[in-house]
């Protein structure tokens, strides 16, 4: 049984069925009774292991091959016509041999297996934001984090016209989960998609990294719109006004955290609320108002797992509790539960490490091991998050005040500053760095230039999308525009110390740069941008912990750093040539001007 007559859909499946010969083919129809029987089949062969249904009810584990529990940037592709089109940041390979290869890896790869046949909607069904994709796939797992990351079933191609061919098509074949012959590839100007040998997260989950940012990134900048990495999080203020924020922090930097803050306490009694709208990416478009508007696309959080705790993120734990997929973290024998490093105090000491092995009572810790791999993650429906918020379902999406860069910096970047004006914000995105993390495979701490923490996830020549920005932000009304900015929660002191609490503390930062947008506050001119004076940052509640003297030293710009970072950006805009837009030039030579005075 199809669950659509589009011929553009049924041929392109019919397609994919000669190639890979599956034994058998299954539509997702996103009833609860077919999700079930497979959650069974997939505890049937070991796939996924049922856990502790009182503890956590509908909840399962599973565990991919160790060779395959992150992004692999190095095979990932943008396989455009012109290798130009996809710039000097991204890996390329011409469409005709990047098919033949992976039709190479793929034939027959089905044979013995099911093909799952996954419509899905990328937003709200029927928001003039969303879109449609379909995704082939062979692994289970692949089918039930996808019915809870996304919409997906017979809803969604109900609602899809019969004629239309503006759908993603999305081809995933796990083979032997072979690295070497592992390929995440993306034809932006076919809308397809293509992913071989691995089985996870963002290699797999197709509507997520793939599409809804490296397919969509492209879409948008040819139909006028943006997908960005970017949490969206509305803060209401006692009064009950919420206004809503973007954060773009790269993979690991942030952003669930961001997204799902709880207020420190002496916000919470003046009745601060923090909603989250969205954890990871954004669909951004001008409304009829004139302002920019963001939903978020995805229906579930693929979140980090380890440093999620009751402290740090209790919303994000909460989500977890139920209808939840743990990928990578380690199962406690006693209970038949999860755990992961800082859940709590007590690590189990019979359980199963993230490989499976057995750790017999022996302290893992103390043996210098993790038993959960530093980039598990949990697969949670939005709707179990204790603040989601109510906006989440609007069609229309909801009207953003300010986006946020940000990443990692132990040095350098301060805690917070604005940008003088939108071109200069758009500056301050496309030269942020970061630390690199384990979410994807590759060196761990690493300082990178991480443009909009899109460096992964642009569909197309990074500078074109600078320009993107650049004449997004000429068609806005510079008083309707969102104000940019740019934060750090990660600066550290000379013995290594996280110089800011981080966390729920980091609304003190968010009230600030409320306070801008509504023009409430004054701030000073810098080198670099607008800073706040100290004591416009809210540090009630954090004596002993942070002092006007400690912030200070956080919101400082030291020139000589500062000149080093501009030789540095510099050097980062060569490689684009004289395709860096102009503005982008500008706000370079001010800056140095700037550190030169
Ligand atoms: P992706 O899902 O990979 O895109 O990551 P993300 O940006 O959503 O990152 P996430 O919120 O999962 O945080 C990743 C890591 O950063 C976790 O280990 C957090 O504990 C840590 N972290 C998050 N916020 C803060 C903060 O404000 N301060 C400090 N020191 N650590 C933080
Ligand atoms: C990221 O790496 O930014 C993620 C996880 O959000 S993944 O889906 O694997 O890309
Ligand atoms: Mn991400």
């Amino acid at each position: 049984m199809t669950l659509t007559t589009n011929k553009s859909i049924l041929d392109w499946i019919d397609e994919k069925v000669e190639l890979v010969k599956p034994d058998s083919i299954v539509w997702i129809d996103g009833s609860e009774e077919q999700l079930e029987e497979l959650r069974k089949q997939a505890c049937e062969t070991g796939e996924m292991i049922k856990l502790n249904e009182e503890l956590l009810p509908g909840c399962y584990y599973h565990r991919t091959k160790p060779n395959d529990v992150a992004r692999v940037e190095d095979r990932t592709l943008i396989c455009s016509k012109k290798e130009e089109d996809a710039g000097p940041t991204n890996h390329w390979m011409a469409p005709e041999k990047a098919y033949k290869m992976l039709y190479d890896i793929a034939r027959d790869s089905y044979k013995g297996r099911t093909m799952y046949v996954i419509p899905y909607s990328m937003g709200p069904v029927g928001s003039p934001f969303s879109k449609v994709g379909i995704e082939l796939t062979d692994s289970i797992y692949v089918v039930l984090n996808m019915a809870i990351m996304t919409r997906v079933g017979k809803k969604v191609m109900d609602a899809f016209l019969d004629d239309s061919n503006d759908w993603v098509r999305g081809l995933h074949c796990k083979c032997d989960v072979d690295a070497e012959k592992r390929w995440i590839c993306q034809f932006p100007e076919d809308n397809t998609i293509i992913s071989v040998n691995s089985a996870y997260g963002g290699n797999v989950l197709l509507g997520k990294k793939c599409f809804a940012l490296r397919i969509a990134s492209y879409q948008g900048k040819n139909e006028g719109w943006q997908a960005e990495h970017m949490l969206i999080l509305g803060i209401e203020n006692p009064q009950g006004e919420v206004k809503y924020v973007c954060a773009a922090f790269p993979s690991a930097c942030g952003k669930t955290n961001l997204a799902m803050l709880i207020p420190p306490e002496g916000y919470r009694k003046k009745g601060y609320k923090v909603w989250c709208v969205g954890d990871d990416i954004s669909w951004i478009r001008k409304g009829e108002d004139g302002r920019l508007y963001a939903i978020n696309p995805e229906n579930g959080f693929f979140g980090v797992a380890p440093g999620t705790n009751d402290k740090s993120n209790p919303n994000a734990l909460a989500a977890t509790k139920k209808g939840t997929i743990f990928t990578n973290v380690a199962r406690n024998l006693d209970n038949n539960t999860v755990w992961w490093e800082s859940l709590d105090k007590n690590p189990p000491v019979n359980a199963e490490e993230w490989t499976g092995i057995k750790t017999n009572g022996v302290e893992w810790k103390a043996e210098g091991k993790n038993l959960a791999h530093p980039n598990s993650r949990f697969t949670a429906p939005t709707e179990n998050c204790p603040c989601l918020s109510p906006e989440f379902e609007n069609p229309q999406g909801v009207p953003i005040s300010a986006f946020v860069f940000g990443g990692r910096r132990a040095k350098l970047a301060p805690l917070v500053y604005q940008s003088r004006d939108w071109n200069h914000g758009v500056f301050v995105g496309a030269t942020m760095a970061s630390e690199t993390t384990a979410a994807a495979a590759g060196a761990v701490g690493v300082v990178r230039r991480d443009p909009m923490a899109m460096l992964p996830f642009c569909g197309y020549h990074m500078a074109d999308y600078w320009q993107h920005w650049i004449d997004i932000g000429k068609t806005l009304d510079p008083d309707k525009a969102p104000k940019i900015f740019n934060v750090n929660w990660f600066r550290k002191d000379d013995d290594g110390n996280f110089m800011w609490p981080g966390f729920g503390d980091n609304l003190r930062v968010l009230e600030w740069i409320i306070k801008r947008c509504e023009g409430e506050v004054d701030a000073k001119e810098t080198a670099i941008g607008y800073l706040p004076y100290a004591k416009d940052i809210n540090l009630e509640g954090l004596e002993g912990e942070v002092t006007e003297e400690s912030l200070e030293k956080i919101l400082d710009v030291d020139k000589e750093l500062w000149k080093e970072e501009a030789k540095g950006i510099e050097e980062f805009f060569a490689k684009f040539g004289d395709k860096v837009p102009e503005e982008l030039e500008e706000s370079l030579a001010t800056l140095k001007a700037n550190l030169d005075k």
